[in-house]
């Protein structure tokens, strides 16, 4: 070591010593913790105050603002929380009486992009803290924050402090597969509350798929009479209507996704004629694993060279545009498996007429895309209609003006050509953001992944693997290798829990707290002021934001032993 360094350590060494007290007390998990992590906070004299059992909330009148405010005064009142580590704040009177919420504008509807930042400030000598939000979303993430600043017992809150805050990427969403396995109307409402207390802020629903048709509809009743689970396996009107308001009230959009025209078997329980494939629902044994997709035995897919489709299929997107106000419209388009269309006549005829799949693909989405325009809806699909390998459309058909593409296969690659095309677009990584991976294979294959070392196996198929820990998605950076113009047309992400292996049985622990990984990333990144990746910083953040997620019937799993909490370091 080179000696007249020595001066220069030797003060670096006393100037650590003096700060990292103070450090080690504002990086202190509990008791003032809020997931995700504001992007500005000081608290310049930090204490605690305690929550007047008369506390109220004062905030402008609003259809979907005030039920909101209704909702976190009980929660706040009634908050039984009280943090793993003690706290070590000093309690000061007087006590907090009153939050007054002011929203700069109450008109804006909630919509992808609509504003959601807030200021936030608990003063240390009055009564009275103040949200200033932008719009009555706004005001919905400011509560949240609010919420997570007060603890028991005795009812306390944090105070001499001010939190400025506002999202890094506008829209933050959850999928979650309705088909695979049926979810009750309750289930989908704790998941969009426990969204919401994440901050984010689109519930993205792929109600049907190959294997059920739960949606109700009045103008196509047939398909879910037949091809739902059964009776009370699916969704009525009022069922959509509840969640869709429960949503607002909670500032969480729902984007319907009615996956089409692939993973449509389950719609030949009504219409076989306008399935293709629909008689190989259940594949010849002996057909080859690698065929079969999602653990369908066959998948069935709408036919597009026939009128008959467009009659129910218009039917279908209109009523569901009809059911769900959301700008948004997922209209699937994932997964063209080459085998079923050509299982079907009609497709044979086309191709022995020299036309090709892809343009078969053409002729439904020209179909479809400019009705679903019409309809005042921005489509968004996934991205196989252009990137598949074999079966795609031109993307000249598609204009980026009303379309968004969600990627999934792989990783940064796909978001690149995607935005590279011109689209904007919703990262939704199978390597990074699939929910429902690493639960071993559901095909009855013999698949590597669940075979013990030295298992002498055939090839076949496999289900994705490994699982997703919460460290690799907080860690994703979804823009990775963009550049500043590519990088805008990311507009954010979505985790995926499909539902081969999932129901409300374990709705709960497949996605949080995973979930809350990427909905920290998201809000406020996944770096520390130094731009180091700050996930085992976030480590005990997390454990405590679980135990609080838990205190409000959520039930987050663990993600380390209580004692590692507790001796911090
Ligand atoms: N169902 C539908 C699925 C999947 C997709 N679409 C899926 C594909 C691969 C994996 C997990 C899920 N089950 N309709 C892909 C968007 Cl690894």
């Amino acid at each position: 070591m080179n000696t007249h360094n020595f001066p220069t350590l030797f003060i670096l060494f006393l100037t650590l010593s003096y700060i990292s007290p103070l450090i080690s007390t504002l990086e202190s998990p509990s008791p003032i913790n809020i997931w995700p992590k504001p992007r500005s906070f000081t608290w310049t004299s930090p204490h605690a105050i305690p929550l007047s059992p008369s506390f109220t909330i004062s905030s402008p009148s609003h259809r979907y603002l005030t039920p909101a405010v209704n909702r976190y005064l009980r929660q706040i009142l009634t908050t039984n929380y009280t943090p793993l580590t003690p706290p070590k704040l000093n309690l000061t009177t007087p006590p907090l009486q009153t939050l007054t919420v002011t929203v700069t504008d109450l008109t804006p509807p909630l919509t992808h992009g609509v504003n959601e930042s807030y200021t936030l400030t608990i003063p240390s000598n009055t009564s009275i803290a103040t949200l200033i939000a932008a719009t009555p979303w706004a005001a919905m993430r400011g509560l949240e924050s609010f919420s997570q600043l007060v603890w028991a017992s005795p009812a306390q809150v944090g105070a001499g402090l001010v939190i400025t805050d506002w999202p890094m990427f506008e829209h933050r969403g959850v999928v979650l597969d309705t088909s695979r396995n049926f979810y009750p109307v309750e289930d989908l409402l704790r998941l969009i509350g426990a969204m919401s207390a994440n901050k984010l802020n689109a519930f993205h629903w792929h109600i049907t798929d190959s294997q059920s048709f739960p949606l109700g509809l009045k103008s196509e009743p047939e398909l879910a009479g037949k091809g739902s689970y059964g009776p009370g396996m699916a969704y009525s009107g009022d069922d959509v209507e509840r969640v869709v308001e429960f949503g607002l009230e909670h500032g969480v959009r729902i984007v319907p996704e009615i996956d089409m025209p692939g993973h449509t078997g389950s719609w030949a329980e009504a219409y076989p004629e306008i399935v293709a494939c629909a008689n190989m629902f259940w594949w010849p044994a002996g057909a080859p694993w690698e065929d079969r997709l999602a653990s369908e035995p066959g998948t069935g897919h709408l036919n597009p060279l026939i009128p008959k489709t467009y009659d129910v299929v218009k039917n279908v997107i209109k009523e569901t545009t009809t059911l769900f106000p959301d700008t948004f419209y997922h209209a699937g388009a994932d997964e063209i498996v080459p085998g079923c269309w050509k299982a079907d006549p009609t497709i044979q005829k086309h191709l022995a007429d020299n036309g090709t799949l892809s343009q078969v693909l053409e002729i439904f989405i020209n179909n479809t895309n400019p009705y679903i325009v019409s309809l005042n809806r921005t489509v968004v699909y996934w991205e196989d209609v252009i990137l598949d390998a074999g079966i795609k459309v031109n993307p000249s058909i598609l204009s980026p003006e009303t379309t968004i593409m969600q990627t999934w296969n792989g990783g940064p690659d796909n978001t690149k050509r995607l935005v590279s095309a011109g689209y904007r677009t919703i990262v939704s990584s199978s390597d990074y953001y699939y929910l429902d991976c690493g639960h071993g294979d559901f095909t009855g294959n013999n698949s590597a992944y669940d075979q013990p070392p030295g298992f002498d196996q055939k090839k076949g198929g496999s289900w994705c693997g490994p699982f997703k820990t919460w460290q690799l998605i907080y860690n994703y950076d979804i823009t990775y290798g963009l550049n500043e113009t590519e990088a805008k047309l990311v507009l954010g992400g979505e985790v995926a829990l499909w539902s081969e292996q999932a129901d409300p049985t374990v709705l709960d622990s497949r996605i949080w707290p995973r979930a809350s990984a990427m909905a920290e990333a998201l809000w406020s990144g996944n770096r520390d002021e130094t731009g180091m990746k700050r996930s085992a910083e976030a480590t005990d953040r997390l454990s405590e934001w679980i135990h609080r997620m838990v205190s409000r019937g959520v039930k987050a799993e663990p993600i380390q032993p209580l004692w590692c909490i507790r001796n911090p370091g």
